[in-house]
């Protein structure tokens, strides 16, 4: 078994960044927390440059070997150390059927949900603004994504079948973020249900507390300083 520590580089208001640091919860994956603040453009100094020079969260580093990219760095922690394999199954058919929901995570429901969050709310904080078409159109990506979602993927107690897998915690992640915009899932009550499912996770409430004090900070005062 891997025993080389990890070091990963994350923000806790970043999706895939929580997704890998949940990941390393659950399958007790000792891991170091870098936090790389975005907001203080840590991401932007020469030191994780090294790591990723992309600028970007969450990125890995393990002995000497740098990794960026949320579902690339749990895949690889999956092979690296003693995991479940329901994660991320070996059987190439259910291993497929993740990776299915891998791509279409990047493709569409990230294409719609963090700019709707970005372009609505974050925006303000940088002095940008959107045209409102554009914004119109990452709420109809969503939308689709979230009855997608409902009616297509939700067919067990989790995306890929009874058993929870990287998938969970990337979509998870994207959706929750949501809350910003107080987004109305009410019409979604299999998603809901699922949502409700993975907040009770013991792991998944321990990382995400800081965003959700954070969000709830922000409701209560909108012009909260992010
Ligand atoms: N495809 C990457 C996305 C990484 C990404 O977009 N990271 C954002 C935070 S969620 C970031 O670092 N943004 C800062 C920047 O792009 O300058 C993944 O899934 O890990």
């Amino acid at each position: 078994m891997e025993s080389t520590p990890v070091k990963l580089y994350v923000d806790d208001g970043s999706q895939p960044s929580r997704a890998c640091m949940i990941f390393c919860e659950m399958n007790n994956i000792p891991y170091e927390k870098v936090e790389t603040r975005l907001v203080k453009g840590d991401n932007r100094k020469e030191e994780f440059l090294k790591i990723n020079p992309l600028g970007q969260v969450p990125a890995m580093k393990h002995g000497e070997f740098c990794l960026r990219e949320g579902h690339a760095i749990m895949k690889y922690l999956h092979a690296s150390f003693d995991c479940e394999d329901h994660w991320y199954p070996a059987c190439i058919k259910k291993r497929a059927k993740v990776d299915e929901l891998l791509d279409w995570y990047h493709s569409v429901l990230r294409q719609g949900a963090a700019p709707v969050v970005f372009k609505t709310v974050f925006s303000k904080f940088f002095g940008m603004k959107f045209p409102e078409d554009e914004i119109k159109m990452h709420h109809k990506i969503l939308k689709l994504s979230l009855k997608n979602i409902e009616n297509i993927f939700l067919k067990d107690d989790f995306l890929a079948g009874p058993e929870i897998c990287i998938a969970d915690l990337t979509f998870y992640n994207e959706i929750l973020q949501l809350k910003y915009v107080e987004y109305d899932l009410s019409k979604y009550p299999k998603l809901l249900a699922w949502c409700d499912r993975m907040a009770a996770i013991p792991e998944v409430q321990k990382i995400t507390k800081v965003i959700l004090s954070f969000i709830k900070a922000f409701l209560d005062k909108p012009k909260a300083k992010i």
